[in-house]
């Protein structure tokens, strides 16, 4: 069995409040840190821990935090990003609704690291019932000292917001949910500056994953080396993967690093397999931004090494042959899956969610639905799949924001593993469009 540090305790009944957390070693952490840490020696830690962001960039915490600027007189923010959108990924849903005490002593650790007086939670909008959990939480932790001002004596002063979004993935951007969170419609901005010189009201910010935050409370009770310990080389500690698809068992798992992609498949430990033993086709294994692997590359890498559960691991290779860890949303394809379709349906989401402000990501996700489109209904040429091969490459790197390449990896992984299916559809538009008989919509 795996090593288990954030969903340790979540099989305990009632663990969702705050008198069975703090029965169970729940605000430990807080009450080291508080009483017998400068925040330095916090943020030393979660250095040492080597842990690395876990929304999806991988970017190391600890560094994230040393950036943060402290001018004289300046507050400063700690904002929580729980605007968790990104199709395929559920993990932070599981931490919040379960475990909230968890994610607040998180918050309260890395507040006090940063300086931080105020914090916000941004939250998913169609995450409706949620709120309503963190907010007892919220209040639960304010009766027993644990928020509010002079937090246990410590002269530290805390108060901790839920601001709910309105249903925009583009949101999940740190600097549009910087922007949403003041009042504006949710833009990117240019950066630089980082929010970690310029964010919420041009303060210094710093803007973590709900995950990621909920990850200080065991690195403060074990220590940020223990903690680097565990997993392989830079991907360090344990993640929660939200597995779904073609699974026997999906849900949300929290791994080590260090165990590789067939074992989480296969193992009952994990996912338990693909239904009625079919054979696994494809895997996209950090959210739909990254690119799909078919199952060869999936399961070996291009050096014929077994692929870990690693950051390096399934990356390895660069997006020729690896992908990403991303955000740990792992979605899988039996052999029975239509890639085409599966694309035609991300594109679609990257078309709608595009905030618009650059042309290529305006335009470029339209154009790539209304050719995918085009030829998953049958109604393709050859050359549309060029066009496609194109438009992608129009769009990478030439955007505002992530979103624009998160569109184009998909398309580009796509073509490049599986461009006889898109032939096919080419080739055989009948059946294509048989197959999409009442599905005109899609
Ligand atoms: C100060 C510097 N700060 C970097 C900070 C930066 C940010 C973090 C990582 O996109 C990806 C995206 C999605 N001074 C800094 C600095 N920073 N250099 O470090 O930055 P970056 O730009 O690498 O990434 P990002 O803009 O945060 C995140 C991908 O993750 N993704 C996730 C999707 C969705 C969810 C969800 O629904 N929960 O996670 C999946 O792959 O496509 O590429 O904080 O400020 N010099
Ligand atoms: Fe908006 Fe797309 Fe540009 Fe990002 S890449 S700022 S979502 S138009």
């Amino acid at each position: 069995m795996g090593r288990k540090l954030l969903l340790d305790k979540a099989h305990i009944e009632g663990i969702r409040y705050y008198d069975v957390y703090r029965k169970n070693g729940g605000y430990a952490a807080a009450e080291k840190a508080l009483k017998s840490m400068s925040p330095d020696q916090v943020t030393e830690e979660v250095k040492k821990s080597g842990m690395r962001g876990r929304g999806g960039a991988g970017f190391p915490t600890g560094l994230k935090w040393s950036f943060l600027a402290k001018p004289e007189g300046v507050p400063r923010y700690l904002v929580c990003n729980a605007d968790e959108s990104e199709p395929g990924t559920f993990k932070d849903r599981y931490l919040m609704e379960f475990l909230p005490h968890l994610l607040i002593e998180g918050l309260l650790i890395s507040s006090f690291a940063l300086g931080a007086n105020t914090t916000y939670i941004y939250i998913r909008g169609e995450y409706a019932w949620i709120p309503d959990i963190l907010e007892e939480a919220i209040a639960e932790a304010h009766k027993n000292g644990w928020l509010g001002k002079n937090i246990q004596g410590s002269g530290f002063d805390l108060n901790i917001y839920v601001q709910r979004g309105a249903g925009a993935y583009i949101c999940g951007e740190e600097t549009a949910l910087i922007e949403s969170l003041e009042g504006k419609r949710g833009t990117p901005r240019i950066k630089p500056p980082f929010p970690a010189v310029k964010g919420l009201y041009q303060c210094p910010t710093v803007v973590n994953n709900v995950e990621t935050l909920a990850a200080i409370v065991p690195i403060i009770n074990i220590g940020g080396d223990e903690y680097a310990k565990i997993g392989i080389g830079k991907s360090a500690g344990t993640k929660l993967i939200s597995a779904c698809g073609n699974l026997n068992k999906p849900g949300v798992y929290e791994i080590e690093m260090n165990i590789s992609v067939e074992e989480f498949i296969y193992s009952d430990e994990y996912c338990g397999g693909i239904p009625n033993g079919k054979r696994l086709k494809a895997c996209i294994p950090g959210g739909s931004s990254v690119p799909i692997v078919p199952a060869n590359l999936l399961l070996t890498t291009a050096k014929g090494e077994k692929r870990m559960m690693t950051y390096e691991s399934l990356n390895d290779g660069g997006f020729a042959t690896g992908t990403m860890m991303g955000s740990g949303g792992f979605i899988v394809l039996d052999e029975d899956q239509c890639v085409v379709r599966h694309t035609l349906s991300l594109a679609r989401f990257y078309h709608h969610e595009s905030c618009g402000q650059c042309s290529p990501c305006r335009e470029g996700t339209g154009w790539m639905e209304k050719v995918l489109k085009n030829i998953e209904h049958g109604k393709g040429k050859m050359s549309d799949i060029d066009l496609l091969w194109d438009i992608q490459r129009k769009i990478e790197g030439n955007t505002i924001c992530p979103l624009g390449d998160a569109a184009a990896w998909p398309v580009a992984a796509a073509i490049r593993h599986f461009r006889d299916e898109f032939e096919w559809h080419v080739l055989h538009p009948d059946e294509a469009q048989r197959r999409n008989f009442g599905l005109a919509h899609y």
